[in-house]
C-alpha cells in the first residue's frame, strides 16, 4: 500500500511538469503564430486534437487518476476501526511537565521559562541545555527551571528526546514539549490540554494568520511549503472517508503535549535496541514529525490544533528563514514522509 502512495505521489508530480509545461510551450506557440489563431477556436481545437502529445498527456492524466482511484478503494477503511473514533478518557490527573530545549538563548530563555513555570498544573518545567557558552543555563535555573546540561552539543533530536526521557521519570501525566526560543506563549497550554481528554497527543499548528504576531518567521515560502508538507503526510495516511487520520498543516511545530501512557507506548520507537543510537530517518528536522508519525504508527489519536506565535527573538539557529535552508529542510522532509 506505501509502495502505491510513493508511486501516486512521484507520478503527480512529473505529470504536473509535463502538464504545465505542455500548456507553457503551446501558450507560446498559439501567441507567437498570432492572436487570432488563439480566438478562433475551429484552429486551437484542431491543434489540441491532432497533437499526438495532448493525447498521451490525457491518458497518463486519466490513468494517474484511475491509480488515485484504486489507492483510495484500497484505503477505504484504512485505520477506520473504533479504536480510530471517539474516545472519551478523562485525565486522572492535570500535573504538567515541560520539557524546553534550549541552545545559546540567554536574550529569552528567562522570560520563556517564567511564562511556562506560572501556568496551571505546570510542576516542573525541564530546559535541555544544548551546551551553551552563554548565560543560558544561569538564567533558565533563575527562572525556576531545572536544567540538565550537555557535555557537547548533541544536535536538537538528541534534547527532545532526552526532555522526553527525562520527562518520564517525573510524575506528571502530562508532557508539553516547547522551545526555549520564546516564540510560543505558555497560555497555549489551556487550549491544548481539553483535547487530551479525546486524543493521545495535540500538536501546534502556527498557521493562523490572526494567531501570529506580525513580524513572526513565517514567511510564503514556509507557509506553502508546510501546507504541502501537512498534504502530503496525510496522503499518506489517507483514508477514502475522511482524507485521513491526521489533518496536519503544520508539520514542524514543536510545540505539542502528549499522555504520559501515550509517550510510553512511543518513546522505544526512537532508538534501536537497547542502545542510545537514533532509529534511520531520525535527524534535527525530521524529528517534530517522526514524533507525529510514530504516534500514528501506535494507533494513537493526534489531533493539530491553532496555537499563538510570536517574533523570534535572539539568534535563530536553524537558519530556517533563509529560503536555501528552508528548501532543504522542505525536501528531506519530503523525504522522510516518502520512505520512512
Ligand atoms: N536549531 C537548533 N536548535 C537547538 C539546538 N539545541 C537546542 N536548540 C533549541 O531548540 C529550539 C529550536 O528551535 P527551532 O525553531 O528549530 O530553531 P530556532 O533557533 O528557534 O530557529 P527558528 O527556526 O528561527 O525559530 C530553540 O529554542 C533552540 O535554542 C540545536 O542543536 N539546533
Ligand atoms: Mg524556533
Amino acid at each position: 500500500m506505501k509502495k502505491l502512495y510513493v508511486i501516486l505521489v512521484a507520478t503527480f508530480v512529473a505529470l504536473l511538469i509535463i502538464n504545465i509545461s505542455w500548456i507553457i510551450i503551446n501558450l507560446f506557440y498559439w501567441s507567437s503564430s498570432g492572436i487570432q489563431e488563439v480566438i478562433s477556436s475551429s484552429k486551437l481545437f484542431d491543434d489540441i486534437y491532432y497533437s499526438s502529445y495532448f493525447k498521451w498527456i490525457v491518458w497518463a492524466d486519466v490513468s494517474w487518476w484511475i491509480l488515485f482511484l484504486v489507492f483510495a478503494k484500497q484505503r477505504r477503511n484504512f485505520k477506520s476501526d473504533l479504536s480510530h473514533y471517539l474516545n472519551h478518557n478523562p485525565l486522572s490527573s492535570k500535573k504538567i511537565c515541560v520539557t524546553m530545549h534550549a541552545y545559546n538563548e540567554e536574550e529569552v530563555i528567562e522570560k520563556t521559562v517564567q511564562d511556562f513555570v506560572k501556568q496551571e498544573y505546570v510542576e516542573k518545567v525541564i530546559v535541555i541545555d544544548n551546551h551553551s557558552d552563554d548565560k543560558t543555563v544561569e538564567k533558565a535555573k533563575n527562572a525556576g527551571a531545572h536544567v540538565i546540561t550537555k557535555t557537547s552539543n548533541k544536535g536538537y533530536a538528541h534534547s527532545w528526546h532526552m526532555g522526553l526521557k527525562e520527562a518520564l521519570k517525573t510524575d506528571a501525566e502530562i508532557i508539553v514539549i516547547t522551545d526555549g526560543d520564546g516564540t510560543y506563549n505558555g497560555y497555549d497550554i489551556s487550549k491544548m490540554i481539553p483535547y487530551l481528554e479525546n486524543c493521545d497527543m495535540v500538536v501546534g499548528t502556527r498557521m493562523a494568520q490572526v494567531l501570529c504576531e506580525k513580524a513572526n518567521q513565517n514567511d510564503t515560502f514556509l507557509v506553502w511549503g508546510n501546507k504541502f508538507l501537512g498534504l502530503l503526510f496525510q496522503l499518506k495516511y489517507f483514508n477514502s472517508r475522511h482524507l485521513g487520520v491526521t489533518q496536519l498543516t503544520d508539520v514542524g511545530c514543536s510545540y505539542r503535549c502528549i499522555r504520559r501512557e501515550s509517550l510510553e507506548k512511543i518513546i522505544c520507537d526512537f532508538t534501536k535496541n537497547d542502545t542510545d543510537e537514533f532509529v534511520t530517518g531520525i535527524d534535527d528536522v525530521t524529528i517534530t514529525i517522526f514524533t507525529t508519525q510514530s504516534a500514528i504508527e501506535n494507533d494513537l489519536r493526534v489531533i493539530e490544533i491553532p496555537i499563538t506565535f510570536k517574533e523570534r527573538k535572539g539568534i535563530s539557529k536553524s537558519g530556517v528563514t533563509q529560503k536555501n535552508k528552508a528548501f532543504r529542510y522542505g525536501l528531506q522532509i519530503i523525504k522522510f514522509i516518502l520512505f520512512y
